[in-house]
């Protein structure tokens, strides 16, 4: 399997996040991709070749151009009003705020933009999030010159970024990029698959509205698990992406019997979707070990979850997402790719 991946990721290395009223180390850390580029020479899962730089015009694609504005200026733009800490979001537009635009000020600005306060932005954090993109993109580029299948080692990871929205650790959507791509080379129908603990809401919203990239997502239920405020089995897609939005909120303690049952009925509506490709978004913070999650899947698990992905038949493009037990991330990662790999179960 192809691996696109760049030391450009390092430069996303913030020193704060806002956890329990505490400024903590970030969980999502540069020492996370070590593991997963460690386990994936161990096993000589394939080649690592660097992304191609694409420009900003696929992740305008999908995102609005004052965001992106304000990723790009947002540190120099903190510094300059005087601030000492990193870049953190204290103030919201929030239901009684119907004053809906973003401010010239750097603190409302980054309010406006922000769909929580656990994501620092630090310097370095524009370019390493535009290389995570590109790193999506040229896996999508590998596809398209017909490779079965490629894994995306995105960092930062992208499932929680909307349209004009960063936060949980996420600032584009590399994933949603990657499927826009696809569709603007000519495919007519592409999914997106979610397997990441938390539920992918930056992507649900970007393709709500659309037949034509089905997005389904397992995760934890959004009753009890950020980001909260998306995610439920009765978000199923608007207009013409009506049906086109799948859902499967699972409670604290979910192991891996339930959580495969639900991942047998994504792919049941998949095959009948019949996509021209997929794209998994792949955190394994499902992982029982995992620090800030609740489900209670094994190392083993990720392997057959993979195998049974492969069954798609599908053309699929893997783009890391969450996993938080750094320790275990590398196997976790590589076990779904290798379980793809494998193939499924005759
Ligand atoms: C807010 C907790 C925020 C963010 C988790 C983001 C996971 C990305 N109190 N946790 S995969
Ligand atoms: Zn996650």
């Amino acid at each position: 399997m192809d691996i696109i991946h760049t030391e450009a990721h390092r430069r996303r290395n913030p020193s704060t996040e806002l956890y329990g009223g505490e400024l903590v180390r970030p969980f999502e850390c540069p020492e996370r991709v070590d593991h997963i580029l460690k386990e994936i020479a161990a096993r000589a899962l394939g080649p690592v070749s660097a992304p191609r730089d694409f420009g900003l015009e696929p992740v305008r694609r999908v995102h609005d151009g004052a965001y992106l504005d304000f990723l790009e200026s947002c540190w120099t733009d903190w510094r300059a009003a005087g601030y000492q800490g990193e870049a953190i979001a204290s103030c919201w537009p929030s239901r009684a705020m119907t004053r809906a635009r973003p401010p010239r000020e750097i603190d409302g600005k980054i309010g406006y933009y922000a769909l929580a306060g656990e994501t620092s932005i630090s310097e370095g954090t524009w370019e390493a999030a535009r290389a995570s993109a590109d790193v999506a993109l040229t896996g999508q580029a590998r596809l398209a010159e017909g490779a079965r299948t490629a894994f995306a080692l995105c960092r930062p990871p992208g499932h929680h970024a909307a349209r004009d929205m960063f936060g949980g650790y996420c600032f584009l959507n590399n994933a949603a990029i990657a499927a826009q791509a696809m569709i603007d080379a000519g495919a007519t129908r592409v999914a997106v698959l979610d397997v990441d603990f938390h539920h992918g809401n930056g992507t649900q919203a970007i393709f709500y509205d659309r037949a034509d990239v089905m997005f389904l997502s397992l995760h934890g239920d959004p009753d009890e698990a950020f980001p909260y405020f998306l995610g439920g089995a009765d978000e199923t897609g608007e207009g013409a992406g009506k049906g086109f939005t799948v859902n499967y909120p699972m409670p604290s303690g979910t192991g891996y019997a339930e959580w495969s049952r639900a991942l047998q009925d994504a792919l049941t509506r998949l095959s009948a979707y019949a996509p021209s490709a997929l794209v998994v978004s792949l955190g394994v913070d499902a992982f029982k070990q995992d620090p800030i999650s609740f489900f209670t899947l094994e190392s083993a698990d990720f392997t057959d979850m993979g195998r049974r992905i492969a069954g798609l038949g599908a053309p699929t493009l893997f783009v890391m997402e969450g996993g938080y037990a750094v320790a275990e991330i590398g196997v976790n990662a590589v076990n779904v790719l290798a379980g793809f790999e494998q193939g499924p179960e005759l």
